[in-house]
């Protein structure tokens, strides 16, 4: 594909991609949508040289403002219902990745950019971050995810108050509940930090990881028994020749070679 909104650069084994939408503070229109999607759903699982992603907005002002309001005038109870089932499997395939995605939050989170952080494994946030699900505002509610992920960070108490008044979580504020992981005065340290814990999980076996990611969602996933999910992807971890390198290395007093097998 070719990426018209999205900013796709590697550099030392990270992906970061930004949104770049400057002028309408990124909010998330169908094309950007249909971007996230190749990239998350295509790109990126196919791509084997790289330890993880950040996901940033363009500019200093906003990570994402919303779904395109703009977008969604005249749409009906039908479209609507499709256009949230569509929204959700995209989100979906970002926390399913077997990689390590961080968003960066350098402003607005707002609507669908609350959902787009929260479907990210971790989240870093300027201290002008504010967080929101003001879609009451607008007479709908969240339609990716976010009646279920704000949930599941900050618990159902606060997240229905967020939901009902459509007030902004400021970045500190958004930490001390847990729906974000640091906060960093500027964009560049918050990219410095997120780049500092990618490294370092690139430093781990990378199938451990993915185990890891696909064990902590199956706890959310009502169709599936978490223990369950966890007793199998032990058994496979188990299997890997990186389990044995690890095992091994400590041993040996050695730093372990991982391969990914
Ligand atoms: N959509 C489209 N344009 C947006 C936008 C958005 N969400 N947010 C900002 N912009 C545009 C503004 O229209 C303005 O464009 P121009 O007028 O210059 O052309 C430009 O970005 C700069 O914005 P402001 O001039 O408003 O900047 P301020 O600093 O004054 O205010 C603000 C910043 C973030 C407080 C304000 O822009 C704002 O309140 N924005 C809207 C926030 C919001 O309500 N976001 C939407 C949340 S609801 C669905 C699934 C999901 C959703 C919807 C449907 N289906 C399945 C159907 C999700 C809905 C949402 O995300």
């Amino acid at each position: 594909m070719n990426y018209e909104l999205l900013n796709i650069e590697q550099q030392e084994g990270i992906l970061t991609v930004t949104i770049n939408r400057e002028t309408a503070l990124n909010a998330l229109n169908a094309q950007t949508l249909k971007e996230l999607q190749f990239f998350f759903e295509q790109d990126a699982p196919q791509r084997m040289d790289y330890k993880g992603i950040i996901l940033t907005g363009a500019g200093e002002k906003a990570f994402v403002a919303g779904a395109d309001i703009k977008e969604f005038l005249g749409l009906d109870g039908t479209q609507g219902e499709a256009l949230a089932r569509h929204g959700q499997s995209v989100f979906f395939s970002i926390e399913r990745l077997a990689k390590p995605v961080i968003a960066v939050v350098n402003g607005y989170a707002l609507g669908g950019g609350c959902e787009l952080c929260m479907a990210c494994h971790l989240r870093i946030a300027t201290q002008n971050a504010a967080f929101g699900q003001p879609e009451v505002n607008l007479g709908i509610i969240p339609g990716y995810g976010g009646t279920q992920r704000l949930v599941q960070y900050i618990g159902k108490s606060k997240a229905l108050e967020l939901m009902m008044t459509g007030d902004m979580l400021p970045a500190e504020e958004a930490q001390r509940l847990g729906l974000v992981n640091y906060v960093l005065p500027t964009k560049a340290e918050a990219i410095e930090k997120a780049t500092a814990l990618l490294h370092k999980i690139g430093t781990k076996a990378p199938l451990a990881i993915a185990n890891v990611i696909q064990s902590v969602n199956a706890y959310f996933d009502a169709h599936v028994d978490g223990f369950e999910a966890e007793v199998k992807n032990f058994g496979t971890v188990t299997d890997t020749n990186d389990f044995q390198e690890g095992a091994t290395a400590f041993v040996e007093k050695r730093k372990p070679q991982f391969k990914g097998k």
